[in-house]
């Protein structure tokens, strides 16, 4: 096995070592809570080593207060916890067709986690907004070259107003019940329910309040859509809300299964309100069965569910799963296209074979 696709110590697949891309092996998706250690972790650029002692976040820009604060000061200021789930954008690529460019993720970049933390409005309250703010910059310590570019460059995103003020969008510390990891941003990352990860900022040093909206290259030039259908005008759409998706994560690709009763497992999700329905085909997309969804603690996490599948004859099989939401969005057969392969939802496919028993 080469290096690059290796597990690694803590059960993730490698795809890169620098800067650090892993992906959660789909059979290890188990629980509602993923831990750190199983997490994906989705770098662009090598990880800031940040000491809490040296660290602190500046708020800066269209406010009455400027002001920086350290990690204690932060954690004084009333916390919240939150289950959200959390996707790469690019997550599921590799099985885009016709096949893009980027990073050829399969199933691996999603996870959920309860993360704590201050909300972002607390501390904009404080700072106290002026008339002129339109959105929000949140600015990560690290740094690099990026493909295709020239010159070095850092790792920032802005949010609308909207999003910056909405009670559950947090400044973290805590991921799990612990500090978060240098992977995962140590000492502060920001946390978008409802959104692709990518405005995910870790290791959090500012947060810029702007009079003008941002335009910068990860937000602008790389997280949008391109390609037929969508409006190719200036400014580019932004990829922004996660879309109605599942996952078939036992049986894996690939297995051989004896007749008889088998149980069907996965995880479901969706950006704008929770998964409120699963459906499993194994007979080509003929006939769908409603799979038995486990309750959902926050409108933010996947949603964990099962379907029992009775098998008599031997054959190959392709075990489909379904999702749709609360807003009426259900999973399409196929993805629209687009040039980086973002926000693939397509019905998952899971080939396997079914022997006859004894
Ligand atoms: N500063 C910084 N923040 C970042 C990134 C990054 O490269 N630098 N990657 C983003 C992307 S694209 C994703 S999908 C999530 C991944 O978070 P994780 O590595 O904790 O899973 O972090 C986001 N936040
Ligand atoms: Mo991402």
């Amino acid at each position: 096995m080469s290096n690059d696709t290796s597990k690694g110590p803590e059960d993730l697949t490698v795809m890169s070592r620098e800067p650090l891309i892993a992906g959660t092996p789909l059979g290890s998706m188990k629980d509602l809570e993923t831990p750190a250690a199983n997490f994906f972790v989705r770098n662009h650029f090598p990880i800031p080593r940040l000491e809490s002692s040296a660290w602190s976040l500046k708020v800066t820009g269209e406010v009455e207060r400027p002001f920086s604060l350290g990690l204690d000061a932060l954690k004084e200021m009333p916390r919240r916890e939150v289950l959200v789930l959390m996707e790469c954008a690019g997550n599921s690529r590799g099985s885009v067709q016709p096949p893009i460019e980027g990073l050829l993720w399969d199933n691996g970049a999603v996870g959920t986690a309860r993360w704590t933390g201050v909300p972002l409005r607390s501390v904009l309250e404080y700072a106290g907004l002026l008339d002129s703010a339109v959105e929000v910059l949140l600015e990560g310590a690290d740094r690099g070259n990026q493909q295709g570019t020239t010159g070095e460059m850092g790792y920032s995103m802005s949010l609308p107003m909207d999003k910056a003020l909405h009670p559950d969008t947090l400044l973290a510390y805590d991921m799990n019940g612990e500090s978060l990891s240098p992977e995962h941003g140590y000492p502060l990352r920001a946390v978008v329910p409802g959104w692709f990860g990518m405005t995910a900022v870790k290791w959090l040093t500012g947060i810029q309040v702007l009079s003008q909206p941002f335009w910068g290259f990860h937000q602008n030039d790389y997280y949008v859509y391109i390609g037929e259908g969508y409006d190719n005008g200036s400014p580019k759409e932004r990829v922004t809300y996660l879309q109605v998706k599942s996952l078939v994560t036992w049986p894996g690709r690939g297995r051989i299964l004896t007749t008889g009763r088998h149980e069907i497992r996965g995880m479901a999700w969706s950006g704008q309100g929770p998964v409120t329905k699963v459906e499993v085909s194994t007979d080509n997309g003929r006939t769908w069965q409603p799979a038995n969804l486990e309750d959902s603690e926050s409108p933010y996490a996947w949603r964990q569910w099962t379907s029992c599948w009775d098998v008599s004859q031997p054959g190959y099989f392709l075990i489909r799963a379904r999702a749709t939401d609360q807003m009426g969005k259900v999973q399409p057969v196929q993805a629209q296209w687009n040039y980086r392969g973002f926000a693939n939802n397509s019905i998952h496919a899971v080939p396997v074979e079914v022997r006859a028993s004894g």
